[in-house]
């Protein structure tokens, strides 16, 4: 099941059907038994049709967001390691990754309040005081304010590779910023939790040429999503429910850095596609 946000209301799609649900974002996201319950509105609210839905996703999109906050998990694929170490050799603080990847705790860091996420289709920022950048593409969990895994959606984690790579205490200024973090286009609802199989894939397209291409599947990863989301609630409490990112595997050769006017396609198995262009804010 696909949960749409709209500016008129919130498009669910499953089983080839569309029905509009006019009701808070948080309120329908945040329970146990997510799915079970969509299941339910989609017997009991009205259906509406399929070019009217498409039409609403298609013109009306929101991120797929309410008042939660969004997180990040950092170094949960060896080839994050290995890019941040290179980057990081002249700083000192190479070593700081290998450890984290090694270790029980993994990283996790505060990403973004709300109004600093892009949605589908809108621009995404590099910094001008930094001199390269990168699109993250990682899948992204939805977590109820109980710690259960309820959705998944596909989430952008841009960050400045020039700003953490200088000095690793930086990492918050090379990760936060406006527009620096980008979700949607939907909140994907499985009956049961996501297939590990599931691949993750980014396209660079830069004046119509396609500047970078790859791909992974969700199973490379070192560390659970149960572990990630578990860790984020040990000692934090979250009244809506958060979103946590889980890190990136796919990273541009070291020559490659994002410029304005870049579209970066970022597709998650049965999620969808997260299309975003690069500006400054
Ligand atoms: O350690 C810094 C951030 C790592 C990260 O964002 C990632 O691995 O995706
Ligand atoms: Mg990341």
């Amino acid at each position: 099941m696909k949960l749409y946000k709209t500016t008129r209301g919130h498009v669910l799609q499953a089983d080839g059907r569309y029905c509009l649900i006019q009701q808070d974002w948080d309120e329908i996201i945040n329970r146990d038994g997510l799915h079970a319950y969509l299941r339910a509105q989609l017997e009991s609210v009205d259906s509406i049709e399929g070019t009217e839905a498409l039409a609403l996703i298609d013109k009306e999109l929101l991120p797929p967001i309410g008042g939660q906050e969004v997180w990040a998990a950092g170094v949960t694929y060896r080839r994050s390691m290995e890019a941040r170490m290179e980057e990081a050799k002249d700083s000192g603080g190479a070593d700081l990754y290998d450890r984290v990847y090694h270790a029980e705790r993994p990283e996790l860091f505060f990403k973004a309040l709300p109004h600093r996420v892009a949605g589908h289709g809108h621009r995404v920022s590099i910094r001008k005081d930094s001199a390269w950048d990168v699109p993250e593409p990682e899948l992204t969990l939805f977590i109820n304010s109980s710690g259960s895994i309820q959705g998944y959606t596909v989430g952008n984690d841009m960050s400045s590779r020039s700003i953490e790579g200088e000095n690793a205490l930086y990492l918050p200024q090379a990760k936060v910023y406006d527009r620096s973090a980008a979700l949607g286009p939907c909140l994907y609802i499985p009956e049961s939790g996501i297939d590990p199989d599931t691949t993750i894939e980014m396209d660079i397209v830069r004046n119509g040429q396609l500047m970078f291409r790859d791909s992974v599947i969700i199973s490379r990863m070192k560390r659970s999503l149960d572990e990630l989301a578990a860790y984020l609630y040990r000692e934090c409490y979250f009244d809506k429910g958060s979103f946590l990112m889980t890190g990136t595997c796919l990273v541009p050769a070291d020559d490659f850095t994002l410029q304005v006017g870049d579209t970066v396609h970022i597709t998650i198995g049965d999620i969808g596609t997260l299309t975003n262009t690069v500006a400054y804010n």
